[in-house]
């Protein structure tokens, strides 16, 4: 593993063996220059020696066991941007939209501000679960609040969230305006965090100094177009300070691009002020350009800003946050600090509230605004969290059990597959028809970017409770069959794969077809032999 990830050298300096009971080693000259003889000839290592418990003799049968072996070529790897807290997170490509939990920030939450001032870690801690139980890949976290000593409390969060798995996993946005608390919290953190924020409001040798610093701590930058005027807020500004940015760190400082986050400033619409209309469509055109200008680099930003004039009607702020986003992906957005578990399904918010927020998004009328406040009154509510209308219910079965796949409403699933078991001749029959056509919606909107991963989870949550409920009936059919079995399947999630939904579906369904299913499991390693 280490052979293939690091593009410098390798060297490897085992014990002879594990200690046995006395604290002696027994591994044998002979073993160990095999053992080491191997990882030479496949290429892994550049250095070998021994450490506890070897010999001379140890030293010169693993000298003989690597005679004429080339050392390991050091491999150059594909630039790609990678963070990590336990876990490597990497964004290339391939990658989905990556979500940042926002409520983890004493400014941005009175809830957390609370736990946080009243030291209830505990419950503090668990909005950090939430965040990355919601969907968040990373965390964001900020303790600047003028009661709080930001220094201690950031180092005192960072190091409790450290010790809670499921969040210890993602990697930490360290946000703060003030540099003493950026780097308290990068001497605390483990793996590879990321600044929030650094910029060009101090002057260049200010920004520079800070660069160098976040060279040193091994920490990626979110860099917000800022300078030493003020805030950027149309198009050119932004771009033309990122582009600024991006030169001073890859040219003056060798800063790997991919290390480099431009914030180009989402800023709150539909506040009243003419001069604000034009905040999201700016930032919109921005990403795309800054993408453009400056190769490697990942764009960011706080969605939440966004809709701050609409504080109180939560329908709204979410299909401000759901439409902007499902645009600004688009144009290259790669990552936004969010309220990870809030979004709405871009094709679930009602067509005229769409057209009223695309409305103020793209700035298409100069009535967009109170337009907006209007239709706002009337769609007031609690926002996803709300208990939603039912109208679905009163659909055929078929409609029902695609809208809770697509919806991940867990609820029913029992009720309606056991209706449809009574109508179906075949449990399989359930299966491969409405429940694969609700998996087909789902995929459909998740390729067309109407839908995000953590919600994609929950559709597969649904339906794997449905084929749980229809599993000891498809078992009854297949023992009352007994036809000969077409063949044999073996299957497996492969290492660093534990999603294993799908494949329980298909080995379901093939067990169903008289298939002889041989599962292996999950996180399966692909063995050399
Ligand atoms: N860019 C970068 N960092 C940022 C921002 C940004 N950090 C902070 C902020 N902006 C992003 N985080 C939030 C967090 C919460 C809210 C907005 C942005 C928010 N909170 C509710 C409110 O104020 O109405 C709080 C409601 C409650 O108390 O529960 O909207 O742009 N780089």
């Amino acid at each position: 593993e280490l052979s293939r990830l690091a593009g410098t050298y390798v060297s490897c300096y085992p014990n002879a063996g594990l200690p046995n009971a006395f604290g002696e080693y027994d591994e044998l000259p002979a073993e160990t220059s095999e053992l080491l003889g191997e990882f030479a000839e496949s290429g892994f290592v550049n250095l070998l020696g021994g450490c506890c418990g070897t010999t001379p003799d140890h030293i010169r049968a693993i000298r003989e066991a690597v005679a004429g072996v080339p050392p390991r070529v050091v491999p150059t790897l594909a630039p790609v941007t990678q963070f990590a807290g336990l876990e490597v997170l990497t964004i290339d490509a391939d990658s989905n939209f990556q979500m940042i939990g926002e409520r983890t920030n004493v400014t941005g939450s009175d809830r957390f501000a609370r736990l946080i001032k009243n030291a209830e870690f505990a419950e503090a801690t668990s909005v950090a679960v939430k965040q990355v139980r919601g969907g968040a890949n990373l965390v964001d976290v900020n303790m600047d609040e003028a009661m709080l000593d930001s220094e201690q409390t950031m180092a005192t969060f960072l190091n409790l969230i450290a010790t809670e798995p499921e969040i210890a996993r993602v990697p930490v946005m360290i946000d703060s305006s003030k540099w003493s608390v950026l780097e308290a919290g990068l001497k605390c953190v483990q793996g590879k965090p990321i600044i929030n924020s650094i910029s060009l409001k101090e002057g260049e040798d200010e920004f520079l100094a800070k660069g160098r610093a976040a060279l040193r701590y091994g920490a990626g930058v979110v860099v917000m177009a800022f300078d030493e005027v003020g805030q950027a807020d149309t198009v050119e500004r932004k771009v033309e300070i990122c582009t600024r940015a991006y030169r001073l760190l890859t040219e003056r400082l060798d800063f790997d691009p991919h290390d480099i986050i431009f914030d180009p400033n989402i800023l709150a619409v539909a506040t009243g002020l003419e001069e604000h209309n034009p905040y999201a469509v700016n930032f919109i055109e921005a990403v795309k350009q800054i993408k453009a200008a400056c190769p490697g680099v990942k764009v960011s930003g706080g969605v939440s800003n966004l809709s701050f004039s609409f504080r109180g009607n939560n329908v709204v702020r979410e299909a401000i946050h759901s439409a902007f986003l499902y645009h600004a992906i688009r144009a290259g957005l790669d990552m936004a600090i969010v309220n990870a578990g809030q979004l709405v399904v871009y094709e679930d918010i009602p067509p005229e509230l769409l057209e009223h927020v695309e409305d103020i998004i793209f700035n298409r009328r100069p009535d967009a605004t109170e337009r907006m406040v209007a239709l706002a009154e009337s769609v007031k509510g609690e926002g996803t969290r709300r208990e939603t209308d039912l109208s679905w219910r009163e659909g055929a079965v078929e409609a029902r059990l695609s809208h809770a796949l697509v919806h991940g409403i867990v609820d029913f699933i029992d009720a309606d597959v056991e209706e449809a078991r009574q109508r179906y001749p075949r449990a399989l029959e359930i299966v491969e028809g409405p429940l694969m056509a609700g998996m087909r919606a789902v995929g459909d909107l998740f390729g067309a970017g109407k839908m995000f991963l953590p919600q994609v989870v929950k559709s597969a949550r649904a339906m794997k409770k449905a084929v749980a409920y229809l599993e000891p009936f498809m078992e009854e059919e297949k023992a009352s069959g007994k036809v000969a079995s077409p063949g044999k399947i073996v299957m497996a999630t492969v290492k660093g794969d534990v999603h294993d939904i799908g494949k329980n579906i298909v080995g379901v369904v093939l067990g169903c077809n008289s298939y002889e299913v041989i599962d292996l499991g999950v996180m399966v390693r692909a063995r050399r032999s």
